[in-house]
């Protein structure tokens, strides 16, 4: 039985992520947010459904992070944004670590598309197995990537990607939003029953946010996974408040 509903609230998902220290380096951060204490905080006061992080803050800040309640989500793979090339995401956690850590859900990046994708899905595979083995949900990270998807519609990506979530058996698929709800709404379609979220982004206006937070609830997703545009705001708990009136309307 995997125990999907200890990372959803009434059948909805708002986790925030904070693994974009090693994803992108510290440019994301300023002297509050690089503070991983600052983000369970933001975590704990947002009610948020679940929190994101990779091993290493799992590891140091797990007194923090279990006192604060907030259902954790391990990151099991991850890589620089220092290597040019064909990207590949490997294994840097594995699940029994995950489940010691306290871990309610992992999480695992596949590059769809790339020349190392296939490394990327047997990776999947494995994880997926474990996991299910012990009731974790598991989340992918689904984002096409690479020379061969050149020339490729947004459309035909997002709904790629959510279909390879459902054949590969994600129990939710972590997706980026093209801006175009028709498409996204098909990509959803193409989940079944997979549960689909979908990234934040670069920090973007507060108007347009909430407009794409809407425009995703109406295409039949269960929520967000985002960080920059709620931990590099100003007031990270205000935004949170709002994006949460549309997810639970
Ligand atoms: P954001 O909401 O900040 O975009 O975070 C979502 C996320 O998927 C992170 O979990 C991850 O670190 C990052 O985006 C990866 O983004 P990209 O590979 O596009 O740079």
């Amino acid at each position: 039985m995997i125990k999907l509903n200890k990372i959803l609230q009434k059948r909805r998902a708002f986790f925030l992520a904070y693994d974009q220290g090693l994803e992108h380096g510290p440019t994301d951060f300023n002297d509050k947010n690089v503070n991983p204490e600052y983000i369970i905080d933001i975590a704990k006061k947002g009610d948020y459904t679940g929190v994101i992080f990779q091993k290493g803050i799992a590891e140091k800040y797990n007194v923090l992070i279990k006192k604060s309640k907030v259902p954790l989500i391990l990151k099991l793979n991850g890589k620089t944004n220092l290597v040019k090339g064909e990207p590949v995401s490997r294994q840097l956690c594995s699940v029994r670590e995950a489940v010691k850590l306290g871990a309610d859900a992992v999480g695992y990046t596949i590059y769809l598309g790339s020349e190392y994708e296939s490394i990327m899905l047997k990776g999947f595979e494995k994880i997926q197995r474990e996991a299910h083995a012990k009731g974790l949900p598991v989340i992918a990270w689904i984002y096409p990537r690479g020379k061969s998807i050149k020339g490729k519609s947004s459309k035909e990506l997002m709904a790629y990607s959510a279909r390879t979530g459902l054949e590969i058996g994600a129990d939710i698929i972590k997706i980026k939003y093209n801006g175009n709800v028709k498409d996204l709404k098909w990509a959803v379609k193409n989940a079944g029953k997979t549960k689909v979220v979908i990234a934040g982004g670069m920090k973007k206006g507060e108007r347009v946010l909430l407009k794409q937070v809407k425009e995703i609830i109406e295409a039949g997703c269960i929520g967000l996974a985002i960080g920059r545009n709620v931990w590099q705001d100003k007031k990270p708990l205000e935004i949170t408040k709002k994006i949460k009136k549309v997810i639970w309307k």
